[in-house]
């Protein structure tokens, strides 16, 4: 991450600051917390390879604009629901990194016990409720929080994340059309990485993606995901318009996936050419572009910048002795978190356990 680029006068550089009314620290902030999910997951990547992650694994390199800049705003007490992308949303909603790579790793220190994965992390006390695999089966689970916040005259919100896959499925219509006409405080986020697994977002839909929540009267916006003070100051802005009773919102947050669909999907091919892919990487970095604007500011320098890499990397390695030392889940981890009715001698009908009373 070593600077090349001929610096910009400072007074150019802080009008950016300026703008968006963020501060150079919280852009240093910002900028730390991108480097660890950068770290994190490329530490993921590589505990995939050599056999310690199995299963599906979707990494969010590439789009870590789109999570710092749109978690950062929220309160604590604010929710965040997403699809199966979501290491570094979770760690941006504050689950610890050891329990998020242990639930890659399949171990019991993880946040879902080990027993969800990669798809599946979860952690109720920091109000982040998932990680789903079906496309858009979220979406009218976070319709449902937000009528729960509702109710209860509660003033949190929820974010809901999902891809550009999601707005084709029927469950994405009705669930925004339930949150438009009762008001709720959802915010509904696309992270438009423009393709869903090899299908281009183009070829799927006729019109651009913020027209998608226009037939129920949501207002919609578009930020760009890969300028993570743009990205904050647009979620702070609209977490603020829908705490006050402003009803749901739509966001499209243009992005872009540097490696491929998941661990096992190759970064480019028919779908999308080696040269697009090359050409994001290079000139749409969010860590590079905010690292940019810093060094130009005269906020931070190569040795400060060394410095917040060495921390991120550190935490990584951390995250990654911490499930290496989680044992895997015990035999006793099969009879809990399951929704199943008790038989009349108290047990699960397929419970293992002794005599089967059934036998
Ligand atoms: C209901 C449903 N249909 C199909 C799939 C298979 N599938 C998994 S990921 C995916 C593409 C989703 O793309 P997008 O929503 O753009 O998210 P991204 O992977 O780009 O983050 C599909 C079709 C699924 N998981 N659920
Ligand atoms: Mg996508």
């Amino acid at each position: 991450m070593a600077h090349t680029k001929p610096r910009k006068k400072a007074g150019e550089a802080a009008d950016v600051f300026g703008r968006y009314g963020v501060s150079p620290e919280l852009a240093l902030e910002l900028l730390r917390e991108m480097l660890l999910y950068r770290r994190f997951e490329e530490k993921a990547e590589e505990a995939y390879a050599i056999g310690k992650i199995g299963g599906f694994c979707h990494l969010h390199i590439g789009q870590e604009g789109a999570a710092a800049g749109s978690i950062k705003p929220l309160r604590e007490d604010d929710y965040v629901v997403t699809a199966y992308r979501e290491h570094t949303q979770a760690l941006a909603k504050g689950v610890k990194p050891g329990p998020v790579m242990a639930e890659l790793y399949g171990r019991a220190g993880g946040s879902s016990g080990g027993k969800g994965g990669s798809m599946h992390i979860f952690d109720r006390g920091v109000r982040f409720m998932g990680g789903h695999g079906i496309v858009g089966g979220q979406v009218p689970l976070a319709t449902g929080i937000a009528w729960k916040i509702k109710y209860r005259e509660e003033d949190g919100v929820v974010v809901c994340f999902m891809g550009d896959a999601a707005v084709n499925q029927g469950a994405f219509h009705e669930a925004l059309n339930m949150a438009a006409i009762w008001e709720l405080p959802a915010i509904y986020v696309v992270e438009n990485n423009q393709y869903g697994m090899g299908t281009a977002f183009r070829r799927v839909s006729l019109v651009d993606m913020v027209e998608k929540a226009s037939p129920y009267g949501i207002p919609a916006s578009v930020v760009n995901g890969q300028d993570v003070l743009a990205t904050y100051a647009h979620f702070r802005d609209l977490a603020e318009a829908v705490r006050g009773g402003g009803g749901p919102r739509f966001v499209d947050v243009q992005t872009y996936r540097f490696r491929g669909h998941s661990m096992s999907d190759p970064v480019s091919g028919t779908y999308r050419p080696k040269d697009e892919v090359d050409r994001m990487t290079h000139q749409q970095d969010p860590i590079v572009l905010l690292r940019d604007r810093l060094f130009e500011g005269g906020h931070l320098d190569q040795a400060g910048l060394e410095a917040i890499d060495a921390e991120a990397r550190e935490a990584a390695q951390e995250a990654a002795d911490f499930a290496d030392r989680s044992p895997p889940p015990g035999p006793e981890a099969l009879y809990s978190n399951v929704w199943a009715e008790l038989n009349p001698h108290g047990r699960l009908n397929f419970d293992g356990r002794g005599e089967s009373p059934w036998r």
